[in-house]
This record gives structure tokens, C-alpha cells and sequence, in this order.
């Protein structure tokens, strides 16, 4: 394979150059490393990956949507990674995602990637960081990480985002709401999405209670109606104001460090699984206890 043509084209913003990059990044192949070597650097430092967090439900996907046609309007090429949490066999959220997404899906500014949780190759945090990488590199200014639910989700260990809007709506995240405190350590903007619904104030309200100083809470906290548009311009704005604070400030910076950092350990990680896979199969282990094994196993990879 010519990986050279390959690069110029994903510069180029070839969508077919682009997907094909991304899928042979995912599953490792050996031309991922030069892929990504190649990639334009200042692209990579210019892209703002925006973290769309928050329950099911609460709108992530539709604001995402409105999102990016407020981009397309200001002619701002746009990726989206959509990280999904069902398995790869029922993927009912993705099918609703895909379908809300074609309104896009011609637009080449516009590039589009799923990434299932479950039944994948490798490490998340590996594959959506080179992904957002890629992205980046093939023009895109904004990547969208749309992941679902915070707490549990695979996305806490690996915080790639520079930036994350945590989602919530009326009904959606009242158990969210218990954990306020937390919610500053996840969240540097929160929505408030479904405000034409019952319940949207006092959830304003209520999240007005996270912030003590008085300009954060109105900088900090946005209000849409995701479904009919309003309030996304505003949030856009916000996002792009605290955007150009964090490159001031050297909080992008410090996170894209961390982020780095996490990446890195997931792809090692990787690395050692599929070594370790390989010895399993061709080690004889003494031990009865498979603790005791695993170090035996560990020690077979000292000194190659
Ligand atoms: N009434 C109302 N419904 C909304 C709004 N935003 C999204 N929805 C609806 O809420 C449902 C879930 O939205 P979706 O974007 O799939 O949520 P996600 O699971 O967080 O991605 C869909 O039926 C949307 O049409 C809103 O602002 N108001
Ligand atoms: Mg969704």
C-alpha cells in the first residue's frame, strides 16, 4: 500500500482516505504507526475535541446534530466520533444516530465515525484519540466526542477531551444531580437541553447550585431546546470563549499532556495483550493458581 499517497489524500480531506486510515489504525495493522507519524502537527494542535457527555436520553445526539450545522454554517469542517455503549449485535442507539445523521452524511466537511465499547480490538482511548488525530489532520477544526453516561463509562479513565459539556435534561440525570461536586471535575460547560419541557427550570436551578461564583454560573451553564435549535448558537460561542481561555491559561495543554499520558498506557497495554495472548498459547504454565500463572507468564516477556 502506498501510505504516502494515502496521507496526501487524508490531508486532502478524502473521505475514502479517511475511513480507510482510521480502520487500519483500529485494527493495528502494521502501516498504523507511519499513518500516524505523518499526520500534519499543527492540524493536530489546532482541533478542539469537545466532549458531549451525559445520560441516555438527554439529547447528546440531537444537539450534536444542531451543533454541527452551526458549524457548517460558520464553514467549519467537523468531525464526530459517536463512542456507542450497546454491543455490537443489537446497536439500536447507533441505528437512531446514523439515520439523524444523514442529513450530513453528503457533506464532506463533514466526517463521521462510530465506535462500539464492547466486541472491539484493542484499547478505546487508543483508537478515539488516533481517530480525533486523523480527523484533525484531514482539516477538521472541531471533533465532536459523543460519549454516553458519566461514572462508569470507559471514557472516564481516558479523558481525551479538551473540553466536555455534560448533557442533562428534566428526567435525565437526577442522579447525576446528587453528585454535584463531581460534576465540576467531569464538566467544564453543563446543558440544560430540553428547556420547552417541565422540570427544565428548576434543573437550571439546581445546577445554578455547582457554582459558587456568580460569572461561572452564567458562562458556565447553557439552556437548549436541542430538538428545535435554540440556544445551540450561544452554546457554540461559549464553547469557543473557554476554548481560547484553556489555550491561554495552559489548561488545554496540562489535559492534552494527560490525555497523552493515557493513551499511551492503552496502547501499551495493547502491546502487552497481544504478546501475552500469543505466549499463553505456546507456554506451559506450572502453577495451579492463575495469579501465581500470570506472573509466570509476565516473566516470559522479560529480556525479548
Ligand atoms: N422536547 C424535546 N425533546 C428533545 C430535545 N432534544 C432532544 N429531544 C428528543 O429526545 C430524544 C433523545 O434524544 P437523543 O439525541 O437521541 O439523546 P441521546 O441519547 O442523549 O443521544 C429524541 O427523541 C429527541 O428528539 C429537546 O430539546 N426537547
Ligand atoms: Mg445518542
Amino acid at each position: 500500500m502506498d501510505i504516502s499517497l494515502l496521507l496526501q489524500q487524508l490531508h486532502d480531506g478524502e473521505p475514502r482516505a479517511i475511513a480507510r486510515a482510521i480502520t487500519l489504525v483500529e485494527n493495528q495493522e502494521g502501516e498504523a504507526a507511519q499513518i500516524l507519524a505523518g499526520l500534519d502537527r499543527q492540524r493536530i494542535e489546532d482541533v478542539l475535541i469537545l466532549g458531549l457527555t451525559g445520560p441516555p436520553g438527554a439529547g447528546k445526539s440531537t444537539l450534536t446534530d444542531r451543533l454541527v450545522g452551526e458549524l457548517r454554517q460558520r464553514k467549519i469542517r467537523v468531525g464526530i466520533i459517536a463512542i456507542d455503549p450497546s454491543s455490537p449485535i443489537s446497536g439500536g442507539a447507533l441505528l437512531g444516530d446514523r439515520i439523524r445523521m444523514m442529513e450530513h452524511a453528503l457533506d464532506r466537511d463533514v466526517v463521521i465515525r462510530s465506535m462500539a465499547t464492547r466486541g472491539r480490538l484493542g484499547g478505546l482511548c487508543a483508537s478515539a484519540g488516533a481517530t480525533a488525530r486523523i480527523m484533525a489532520a484531514s482539516g477538521c477544526r472541531v471533533v465532536i466526542l459523543e460519549t454516553v453516561g458519566i461514572g462508569q463509562s470507559e471514557m472516564d479513565i481516558c479523558r481525551l477531551a479538551d473540553l466536555t459539556a455534560l448533557v442533562l435534561a428534566p428526567g435525565f440525570g437526577d442522579d447525576i444531580q446528587a453528585m454535584k461536586a463531581g460534576i465540576l471535575e467531569v464538566a467544564d460547560l453543563l446543558v440544560v437541553n430540553k428547556a420547552d419541557q417541565l422540570g427544565a427550570k428548576k434543573l437550571q436551578l439546581d445546577m445554578g447550585t455547582v457554582f459558587s461564583d456568580p460569572q461561572d454560573k452564567e458562562q458556565r451553564i447553557c439552556t437548549t431546546v436541542a430538538s428545535e435549535g435554540t440556544g445551540v448558537a450561544t452554546l457554540l460561542e461559549r464553547i469557543f470563549l473557554f476554548e481560547e481561555l484553556y489555550r491561554q491559561d495552559g489548561r488545554l495543554q496540562e489535559r492534552r499532556n494527560r490525555s497523552f499520558a493515557s493513551e499511551t498506557l492503552d496502547w501499551a497495554m495493547e502491546l502487552v495483550r497481544v504478546r501475552l495472548q500469543a505466549k499463553l498459547a505456546t507456554t506451559p504454565l506450572q502453577s495451579i493458581e492463575p495469579q501465581q500463572a500470570a506472573r509466570q507468564l509476565l516473566q516470559t516477556l522479560d529480556g525479548e
